[in-house]
């Protein structure tokens, strides 16, 4: 099938470039005196757990200032709710108490969390067919579901809800082609595929996949000229849906599937050899949510040694879980 793609033009750096990438992330950090970790207040919590995981894959996340990340996720906290808002002022969302729960666990500060209220707000946003709201405004989402089962798997709280229901509602949001979407008749999206990969092999459920099905919808997404994946047909490579895509196929034991070699060379083109950073495409601007997909997805196709494994089910440093007692079991495909 002829998609989309873009053309790599010859005299990109074929190597990764860790330590402008390490300087590029600290450096979005430090706006003035000022915490400033996202451009945006919208998403400065997910933006932190972003820099923060890319620092950790890099071996970097010493040279983090860990007290202030920690007092500026804590001030995220909303007593009321049990959940976290992307920053002081906002509402908060199940997206955004998942990166902070993230954020805390690669710290090993979940101690100074009442993991009983975050387990109350996950369970207030649980719907009697099965599915999840991400907020108060009511949205339902795959992209929830997963959620609710990461923050919950984090917590060590997996049992606070029976899963059956909602993994009857993720699985109504199969599709014939293999793939999932964000709610039962939508269609196929690397992003929502990734979510409910995540959910199933989170609860133990990843039999019910079509394995060789799903696969070959996610080894389409390669680009045969610039070796990058997209989210769906027809649609551009992006960096972000590197990721998504080989995360799936590692859960899905997979990987093999896309031609690695060609994929690093995508995600290396990508990169910006002035400021540091990776972008979602060779020749756009860097940000530090493309840079902690583009440094997960160099690790899971073990292309960079200096890079740590990546989880690919939570994205964050297999150090991290194992430190903490987080086992992930996976099926033996
Ligand atoms: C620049 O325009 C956007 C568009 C959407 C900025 C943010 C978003 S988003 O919050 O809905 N989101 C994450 C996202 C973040 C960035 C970004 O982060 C820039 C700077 C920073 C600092 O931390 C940029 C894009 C982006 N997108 C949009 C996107 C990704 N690839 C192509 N595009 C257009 C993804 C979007 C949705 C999202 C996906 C995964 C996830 O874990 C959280 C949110
Ligand atoms: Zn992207």
């Amino acid at each position: 099938m002829a998609g989309r793609d873009v053309i790599i033009k010859p005299g990109y750096s074929e190597e990764l470039l860790l330590d402008l990438h390490a300087k590029y992330i600290l450096k979005y950090g430090e706006t003035e005196d000022d915490f400033e970790f996202a451009v945006t207040d919208f998403l400065r919590i997910s933006g932190v757990y972003w820099c923060v995981t890319a620092m950790d894959i890099m071996g970097q996340l010493d040279a983090m200032n860990e007290d202030v990340i920690i007092k500026f996720v804590m001030d995220c906290f909303d007593e009321s709710t049990g959940g976290f808002r992307p920053c002081y002022g906002h509402d908060p969302s199940l997206l955004y108490t998942l990166s902070a729960v993230q954020v805390l666990t690669t710290f090993n500060k979940l101690d100074v969390l009442d993991s009983q209220k975050v387990v109350d707000y996950v369970k207030s946003l649980y719907q009697s067919d099965g599915s999840f709201l991400g907020d108060k405004w009511g949205e339902v989402d795959t992209r929830f579901s997963f959620g609710a089962v990461a923050i919950l798997f984090l917590l060590k709280q997996l049992d606070a809800i029976d899963w059956t229901k909602a993994t009857e509602f993720v699985l109504k949001c199969m599709n014939f082609d293999g793939g999932f979407g964000t709610r039962p008749g939508s269609e196929s999206h690397s992003g929502q595929i990734y979510c409910c990969v995540g959910y199933l092999t989170l609860t133990g459920n990843l039999h019910h996949v079509e394995v060789d099905n799903l696969s070959w919808w996610l080894a389409e997404r390669q680009l045969p000229q610039s070796g990058g994946l997209n989210g769906r047909p027809e649609k551009l490579p992006d960096v972000c849906y590197s990721w998504w895509v080989i995360a799936s196929l590692a859960m899905l034991k997979r990987v093999n599937w896309i031609d690695a070699k060609r994929l690093s060379g995508f995600i290396l083109a990508s990169q910006d050899s002035e400021t540091g950073g990776i972008a979602d495409r060779p020749g756009d601007v860097a940000d530090p949510f493309h840079t902690l997909f583009g440094l997960a997805g160099m690790s899971l196709v073990g292309a960079d040694s200096r890079l740590k494994s990546v989880n690919p089910c939570l994205c964050m440093t297999e150090d991290v879980l194992r430190k903490q007692g987080l086992e992930i079991k996976y099926l033996p495909f």
